[in-house]
């Protein structure tokens, strides 16, 4: 039961996961000192104030992913880039620095203007030859860049260990922006529009993610588990409606009566077979109603079932008034203390006016106490608008969901409820009379493996 959904589901979120990853910021930590070494180890940023000449630097072509490269490997690329590039962008910047400012870093720009004439000279100015380890931020290299080198280098031997604490701690608690949250969540909704799931079901799946992934900080590593379980509860959430045990109120009125609606060839005599069997099973004496007079052979087809039964078939001619033969089978079960009366019904469309009306007046003379709507999972989206209409139509009380055991995607098990606020009481999972099963949402999610 919905293969290609779950692996469609499956692909999509994977594929959503690993984005969100790569698209997750590092928040800020909040102390000042421990902020300039984690810019070490966060992509290097243009100087907001550096000439354009500085930001172009090769730097932009290479600039690292943080997810990707562990922080000692990118640490020991960007020293390697520095080394190569900061004498002349250090030429560069001196062009722009006014009198006072050449004045205070004279040092520095002498330094630099000696390294320029040799191309790789040693680094003229730190008292410990420098790791290889420390590139220095992009603006501060503009000004003091052996100080700053320094500075770091002095903080990080002091603080050890808690310095690599708060970087991890900025690497593995990630926030999502809206904007980028919005970019790639496409693949997953197409996954669940290609299943047929329900726009207005995409869309509470969507905010749902969306309120989880840019609302709460999440540890990196746990992430995938976090979007599963937020796509769970979302999923979990599409049945919350009002819903009963039908063995509990056949129990509370005698006879207990139930018409089964829906459009043509969706299921509806073969489950109402199967619940006759499910009920008489359950102790229940059962009377049925051939109260499709429309088409062609359905009461053969009823009668067929009722025999293997053993059920007591009330039924007319054909093209009879379909409100009378429920009326006798109503009558009968009085007469005969009958438990439940199920009542079997022509297929239609919404559009039938007065194929709808026939309808409403069998509803409006029986008052049948629970009016099941069958629709056909496999026909998707389709079947979730026809229980809408002919909820509006004729109103519907619950849902049986027939082959599911031949649907593979699974649009409409997932949609019809939060469309309809109508809980799905069964599921058909094939032809046979045993094949009709209570309906609980942790079907639904077992089958996607959620
Ligand atoms: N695989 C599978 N087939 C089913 C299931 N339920 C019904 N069918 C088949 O679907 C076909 C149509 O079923 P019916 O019960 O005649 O449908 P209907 O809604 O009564 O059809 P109309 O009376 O013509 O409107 C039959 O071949 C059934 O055997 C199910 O849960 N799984
Ligand atoms: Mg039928």
């Amino acid at each position: 039961m919905f293969g290609f959904l779950k692996k469609k589901l499956s692909g999509a979120l994977k594929a959503f996961t690993k984005k969100v990853e790569e698209e997750t910021q590092e928040p800020q930590p909040e102390t000042q000192p421990d902020e300039q070494h984690l810019e070490h180890e966060r992509p290097i940023k243009p100087a907001p104030t550096a000439p354009p000449q500085a930001q172009e630097s090769p730097r932009k072509k290479k600039r690292p992913k943080p997810e990707k490269t562990p922080p000692h490997k990118k640490q020991a690329k960007q020293a390697r880039k520095q080394a190569r590039q900061t004498e002349p962008k250090q030429e560069q910047h001196s062009i722009v620095l006014d009198k006072e400012q050449e004045q205070r870093k004279k040092p520095t720009l002498e330094a630099s203007q000696t390294t320029t004439a040799t191309p790789r000279p040693p680094p003229p100015t730190p008292k410990k030859p420098a790791p290889y380890e420390q590139p220095p931020k992009p603006q501060e290299t503009t000004s003091e860049p052996s100080q700053q080198t320094k500075s770091e280098q002095e903080l990080q031997e002091e603080k050890g260990t808690s310095f690599f604490g708060r970087l991890k701690e900025a690497f593995t608690h990630t926030t999502l922006s809206p904007e980028k949250f919005e970019n790639i969540f496409w693949d997953l909704e197409l996954a669940l529009l290609e299943n047929n799931v329900a726009v207005e079901v995409i869309e509470k799946i969507k905010n749902d993610l969306k309120d989880e992934l840019t609302n709460k900080k999440h540890v990196k590593r746990n992430l995938e588990q976090a979007i599963k379980q937020r796509l769970k509860q979302s999923i979990s959430e599409l049945f919350d409606v009002p819903t009963f045990q039908l063995e509990n109120k056949i129990k509370q009125k005698k006879p207990f009566i139930i018409t089964f609606i829906g459009v043509n060839g969706s299921g509806k005599t073969t489950n109402m077979a199967k619940l006759a069997h499910r009920l008489q099973q359950q102790g229940f004496s059962v009377v049925m109603a051939a109260a499709d007079t429309f088409r062609a052979a359905a009461i053969q087809q009823l009668e067929e079932h009722a025999t293997k039964l053993g059920i007591k078939l009330i039924k007319h001619e054909y093209g009879s008034d379909p409100a009378a033969v429920a009326y006798d089978a109503i009558a009968h079960a009085r007469s005969k203390k009958i438990d439940v009366v199920l009542i079997d019904t022509a297929g239609r469309l919404h559009s039938n006016d007065n194929l709808m009306n026939e309808l409403q007046k069998l509803i409006r003379v029986n008052k049948p106490d629970l009016t099941i709507f069958v629709a056909e999972a496999t026909t998707g989206n389709d079947a979730v608008e026809q229980a809408r209409l002919f909820n509006e139509r004729v109103g519907i009380d619950a849902i049986i969901l027939a082959k599911t055991d031949v649907d593979e995607k699974g649009g409409a098990a997932i949609s019809i409820s939060y469309i309809t606020k109508k809980p799905i009481l069964f599921i058909g999972t094939g032809q046979g009379y045993n094949d009709l099963q209570p309906f609980t949402p942790e079907t639904i999610l077992h089958s996607l493996e959620l």
